[in-house]
């Protein structure tokens, strides 16, 4: 068993990744300022003798030496981060800070404190608006965000700090993550914990566009599994992996399986396409399955109907 430090460990995905790391009978340390996370995320944390939170500023001087100091963690798995594109727009500045130099502080840690593994968040946005379908590994990485940017060179930053100094980097790219404790209150939150949040109330789902723009969704118990083995498999070596299903679902089908756990709601209504929207994103599945033996499990329908319930 492992003793794993979890940055952003009260935000949707790091809350997760807590408790599946948990239920396997690792320790965790969790690590959070609460900027976007919700202690809330953490009551099934909390109720385990292995969990311990740290209150924290992953980028404030020091933190992270005191940290490691105190938690003499095995991996690190880095979700603290500015979790929107939109917001990376309007403030790269903040995007700089928290998405680039929080990875260099992370790298850092590692290698002045000896953790042997580091496992990052990293996005379907390093790839842009690459027109291959499926999106391997492969394809000429091609950011049009500062947060696309910023995780592409967090990437780089820890492959090298990994290679240079021998320990281990999983950067996982995360296609477009749902699933419980997805925020729908903030104008940046994810497209099904919105509609989800609309139907409840008895409003109408708002589609950009047409409709026929297609993502691939992955859901969030599936993502932290994933985050789980990359931090624990043994005998792995660095490397990047799309986390993705390998199903591509249009809006209008979302909104059509949706539709189905909510009798009497009004249909979606289509308004003009989001600027600098992505057409289509779907990811190839394969390096994940064959780096660390992670395939998504969750059905879209399935998920949807844990969510609806
Ligand atoms: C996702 C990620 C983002 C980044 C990007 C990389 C999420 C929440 N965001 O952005 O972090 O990794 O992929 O490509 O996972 N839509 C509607 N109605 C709404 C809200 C959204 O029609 O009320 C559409 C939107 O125009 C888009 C699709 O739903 O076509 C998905 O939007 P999103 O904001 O959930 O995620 P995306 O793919 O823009």
């Amino acid at each position: 068993m492992s003793t794993v430090l979890v940055t952003g460990a009260a935000g949707f995905i790091g809350s997760h990744t807590c408790d599946l790391l948990l239920a396997a009978g690792h320790a965790v340390v969790g690590v959070d300022n609460f900027r976007t996370g919700h202690r809330s995320n953490l009551a099934q944390a909390f109720v385990r003798p292995r969990f311990c939170l740290i209150e924290a500023d992953v980028c404030a001087p020091g933190a992270l030496d005191r940290i490691a100091v105190e938690a003499r963690p095995d991996a690190i798995i880095h979700l603290a981060a500015l979790v929107s594109v939109q917001e990376s727009v309007q403030d790269p500045g903040l995007n700089f800070e928290l998405n680039l130099r929080g990875t260099h502080l992370i790298a850092e840690a590692a290698r002045l404190h000896g953790i042997a593994r580091v496992v990052l968040a990293s996005s379907a946005a390093v790839y842009g608006d690459a027109q291959t379908h499926p999106l391997t590994e492969q394809v000429e990485t091609r950011p049009i965000s500062p947060y696309g940017a910023a995780k592409l060179a967090s990437e780089a930053i820890l492959l090298g700090h990994a290679a240079a100094y021998g320990f281990t980097v999983r950067c996982q790219r995360y296609f477009n993550v749902y699933g419980p404790r997805q925020d729908p209150n903030s104008p940046y939150s994810g497209v099904i914990s919105i509609f989800c949040d609309k139907l409840r109330a008895g409003m109408a789902p708002v589609i950009f566009g047409d409709g026929e723009q297609t993502r691939d969704f992955v859901y969030v118990q599936d993502v932290a599994r994933a985050n789980v083995l990359a931090a624990t498999v043994p005998e792995i070596a660095s490397g990047v992996a799309n986390i993705c299903s390998g199903c591509a679902t249009t809006l209008n089908q979302l909104a059509t399986e949706l539709l189905n756990h909510f009798a009497g709601s009004p249909n979606p209504v289509h308004v003009a396409p989001k600027a600098a929207d992505i057409r289509h994103s779907l990811g190839s599945t394969n390096v994940a399955a064959a780096a660390f033996g992670f395939t998504a499990e969750v059905q879209l329908a399935a998920g949807l109907a844990i969510l609806a319930h």
